[in-house]
């Protein structure tokens, strides 16, 4: 049975929830868990306890809410004081646990950030190549165009049966001055 008035608000996938839910496991104290369906569509409830920053997780206990993984994590410490100890005692290996903690929260925040870039360069390349494309199909019509005008020109004077590598010799040509090459 869930322990009155413990509540965590997450979402399975995320590193900072789960670092939560681990507390809270290594503590033995049971709770309610508010999958949230983050980030479009965030409950009531959630708004409601985490009005500031509307990230999860929160931890909301005996009505008191509490945001921000690591503070939740060393809070879950101090209020059951009797479970599996979290922190270290000693204050400089307390510091460095802080550290490690903190830095490994940068590192998710900067992958996060150079992943996002990633995708923005991703899309921006292959709009550049949909219009390499289309510019090359619009190229081969004209270059057929003006070969069947040719043709027509020529009008049986002289056999342009044009190879197969020559046509692929003149839309190189062609495909190289639209795009800038010599
Ligand atoms: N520094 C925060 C990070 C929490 C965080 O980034 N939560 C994300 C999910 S992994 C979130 O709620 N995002 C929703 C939003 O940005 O609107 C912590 O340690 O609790």
């Amino acid at each position: 049975m869930a322990e009155k008035g413990v509540k965590l608000f997450g979402l399975w996938a995320s590193p900072f929830s789960l670092r939560v839910e681990w507390a809270l496991k290594l503590k033995e104290v049971d709770y309610e868990f508010m999958d949230e369906d983050i980030p479009h569509n965030k409950s009531q409830e959630l708004l409601h306890y985490n009005p500031i920053t509307k990230k999860i997780p929160v931890l909301v206990h005996n009505g008191n809410p509490l945001a921000e993984s690591t503070v939740i994590v060393e809070y879950v410490d101090e209020a059951w004081p009797n479970g599996y100890p979290i922190m270290p005692q000693d204050p400089f290996e307390k510091a460095q646990a802080r550290f490690w903690a903190r830095f490994a929260e940068d590192k998710l925040e900067s992958t996060k950030v150079e992943m996002v870039e990633m995708q923005k360069e991703n899309e921006r390349l292959k709009m550049i190549l949909a219009k390499i494309a289309r510019d090359y199909q619009s190229l081969q019509m004209r270059f057929f165009d003006v070969f069947q005008q040719e043709q027509d020109k020529n009008n049986g004077d002289r056999t342009l049966a044009m190879t197969r590598k020559d046509h692929e010799e003149e839309e190189h040509k062609l495909l190289s001055l639209r795009l800038g090459a010599n």
